[in-house]
């Protein structure tokens, strides 16, 4: 059985479409950011850097409980536990492992920024928030490219590298973004969101209620 403590941001909803997708059982665990549960003692037990999500696999690959926070070793943890959405192929897998490194490394913090500056932040800083608005775009670019030549992000089949990236880009309008702009990254923002998994994902907290 699987602990995941999450909470419904685009994070949280990788692990909770992730365990959607591969049916591995699992039991959540509200960690309400707004009311600071992400520094209590027993999460920060978990997790010392303060955020979700994270799990605790009470069977891990030796037998015993294993911990894993930070999203994309998440993703990485639950496709081998269930042999799903990581290629074995090195080529393959490497692709899908590079694109999850870019949503991790590039697409959550920019993203993020973009967020806070746009609507977060007590004043506006103009600068900043043409910097993380451009760089979002920048990135939506990219993205674009990518999926002009392949059906996916990471792989020409579903992966964890568009687990990963999806929370965040199908919101890309708040961010100041013209998805007319973008109709591949369109494209593949709706066959995502048909997926029968992926709603009962971003659904898992209201529907543990
Ligand atoms: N790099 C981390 C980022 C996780 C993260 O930023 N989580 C946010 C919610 S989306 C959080 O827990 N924020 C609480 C806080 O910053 O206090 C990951 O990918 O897991």
């Amino acid at each position: 059985m699987i602990d995941l403590y999450s909470w419904a941001t685009p994070n949280g909803h990788k692990a909770h479409i992730m365990l959607a997708e591969t049916d591995l059982p699992y039991r959540l665990h509200r960690i309400d950011i707004g009311k600071g549960d992400q520094f209590r003692p027993d999460f920060v037990a978990i997790n010392p850097n303060s955020k979700i999500p994270a799990i605790v696999d009470q069977e891990g690959p030796d037998g015993r409980p294993i911990t894993v926070f930070e999203s994309g070793a998440i993703l990485v943890y639950l496709a081998q536990k269930s042999g799903k959405f990581l290629p074995t192929a090195p080529r393959r897998r490497y692709d899908v492992l590079q694109w999850l490194m870019f949503q991790v490394a590039s697409i959550g913090q920019m993203y993020g920024q973009a967020w806070h500056f746009r609507s977060v932040a007590p004043e506006r800083l103009t600068y900043a928030v043409e910097r993380y608005t451009n760089e979002v775009t920048r990135l939506l670019r990219v993205m674009e490219h990518r999926l002009t030549d392949s059906a996916y992000l990471g792989d020409s089949e579903y992966s964890i590298a568009d687990i990963a990236a999806w929370p965040w880009v199908k919101g890309s309008e708040k961010y100041g973004q013209d998805m007319r702009n973008f109709p591949q990254v369109t494209r593949w923002i709706n066959t995502i969101a048909a997926r029968p998994a992926v709603q009962r994902g971003l659904n898992a907290l209201s529907a543990a209620a």
